[in-house]
């Protein structure tokens, strides 16, 4: 299987060696890696040994991988409970970087990094980046947020362990990206999909032909891409969209990409143990269930976080992959489980609404949903901008544009919603990630 890999996609990357490993050598492999960084973990952070201790656990009851079930959960409120450095497991010394979130609200969350957790972070970037078909000599356009977001140094500093040309270009001013594209040749582009496609609004407005450059390959994360915004990509540039997945508390981008076949991001679970728990009760489901992701680094040694509910909504995939690596996918993740509005008494997800106003094909993958109060009773508008040329239909043709967004909408969430169609590029854009839901229930 190797030897046909190198024959289609050349060597194999050192790195990228382990999506190959076989089963029984990777959880051997993993079963290693748990034992010592529950030791780590046990001895350095107080938090984790009182969990473990209140559960019954010591390090000495963890002999295997599928003994991570017994340990207790972490979330994102230990990091905030224990801010700045309470989960820090070796000394401040050691540590050469730091991020934190970009929380909107209060202290944000600390996450740190030893010299070698770098070198794990960069290697892991370099095989997704190889999943993707990134090789050394491309010219990567980064337009992750530099500074604390663990987006932009965390992509730049993997691409060009690489061996790729790295364009810091950070987000924002889109003519000055747009410029650089054309200029420096970039032929892979690094954003969150909602950006690029920001970015394809302005190219047509300005008359430039995006499929004219030597762009081809999409780095693409940091929320969810749908099928929809996927498309849109395809049909207006000649870029591959790629996914690429990871959260500041595991290690920033990275975690886990897709690979040419694109069924399912594959996780690198030599470093990351992905496992599906019930949202609700915290039980443990088996593969090809869906559920909540909760992930644990076995390798990261600043700050080792064990069984983190990320609230990502995904399902593992343990079915062998076509390209032939063995590290199992995750399916692409389009909600959370805390992005549920409940409207009415029933269950809405923003990105079921995206796949409604999606449908109709005089809309524009640019919306917003409002939630308000009316009466007493929460309700939600869908702000949706129809594409240019139909704007300037009659007043009758817009509405009968609105109401085949609404029913396509009410056919998948079983209630009404209300829609409202807007003018072209009225809504806000992102430079990074997509704001979808606006919350307006306390201006009422
Ligand atoms: O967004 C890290 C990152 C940067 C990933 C650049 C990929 C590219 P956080 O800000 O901590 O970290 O946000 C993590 O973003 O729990 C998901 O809900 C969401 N997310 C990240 N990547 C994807 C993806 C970075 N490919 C949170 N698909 C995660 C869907 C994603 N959601």
């Amino acid at each position: 299987m190797q030897q046909l890999w190198n024959d289609i996609h050349g060597e194999i990357h050192p790195f990228s060696s382990l999506d190959f490993l076989p089963k029984n050598e990777m959880r051997a492999l993993q079963s290693q890696r748990l034992r010592e960084i529950v030791k780590l973990a046990y001895e350095r952070v107080p938090l984790i040994r009182d969990r473990m201790r209140q559960k019954g656990v010591s390090p000495d009851d963890i002999k295997t991988i599928d003994d991570i079930s017994r340990l207790p959960f972490m979330q994102k409120s230990d990091l905030r409970d224990t801010y700045p450095d309470g989960l820090f497991a070796v000394d401040m010394k050691d540590i050469v970087r730091l991020h934190a979130s970009s929380g909107t609200t209060g202290k944000p969350i600390v996450v740190a990094y030893t010299a070698q957790d770098l070198e794990l972070w960069d290697s892991s970037i370099i095989r997704c980046l190889k999943m993707y078909g990134v090789r050394s000599g491309d010219v990567v356009q980064n337009c992750y947020g530099y500074g604390l977001f663990t987006g932009g140094l965390g992509l730049h500093s993997g691409a060009q362990a690489l061996g790729c040309t790295v364009i810091p270009a950070s987000g924002g001013n889109s003519e000055r990206q747009m410029m650089l594209m054309k200029d420096l040749k970039t032929t892979v582009f690094a954003s969150t999909p909602s950006y690029f496609i920001h970015l394809i609004e302005e190219a047509k407005s300005r008359g430039i032909n995006l499929k004219e450059l030597p762009l081809r390959i999409g780095v693409f994360g940091g929320e969810p891409s749908s099928e929809s915004m996927r498309k849109f990509i395809e049909e207006n540039s000649n870029v591959k969209p790629f996914d690429i997945y990871g959260l500041s508390e595991i290690i920033g981008p990275g975690v886990g990409g897709e690979c040419e076949y694109k069924c399912g991001m594959h996780i690198l679970e030599d470093n990351f143990y992905p496992e599906i728990v019930d949202p609700d009760t915290g039980e443990s489901l088996p593969d090809g269930c869906e559920g909540e992701l909760v992930l644990s680094t076995l390798t990261k040694r600043a700050m080792p976080v064990l069984r983190y509910r990320t609230h990502d909504i995904s399902t593992i995939i343990a079915e062998p992959c076509k390209c032939g690596r063995t590290i199992r996918r995750i399916s692409r993740i389009s909600k959370r489980s805390d992005d549920m509005l409940i409207i009415r008494g029933v269950n809405v997800f923003p990105s079921q609404i995206e796949i409604g106003v999606m449908r109709v094909e005089e809309s524009t993958p640019n919306f917003r949903i409002v939630r308000e109060m009316k009466n007493d009773m929460e309700s939600l508008t869908v702000e949706v901008e129809i594409q240019d040329k139909y704007y300037g239909d009659s007043i009758q043709q817009i509405e009968q544009i609105r109401k085949k967004i609404q029913a396509s909408i009410t056919q998948i969430v079983n209630i009404r919603i209300d829609v409202k169609v807007v003018e072209p590029n009225s809504l806000p854009r992102s430079e990074g990630k997509i704001k979808r839901v606006y919350d307006n229930r306390a201006k009422a």
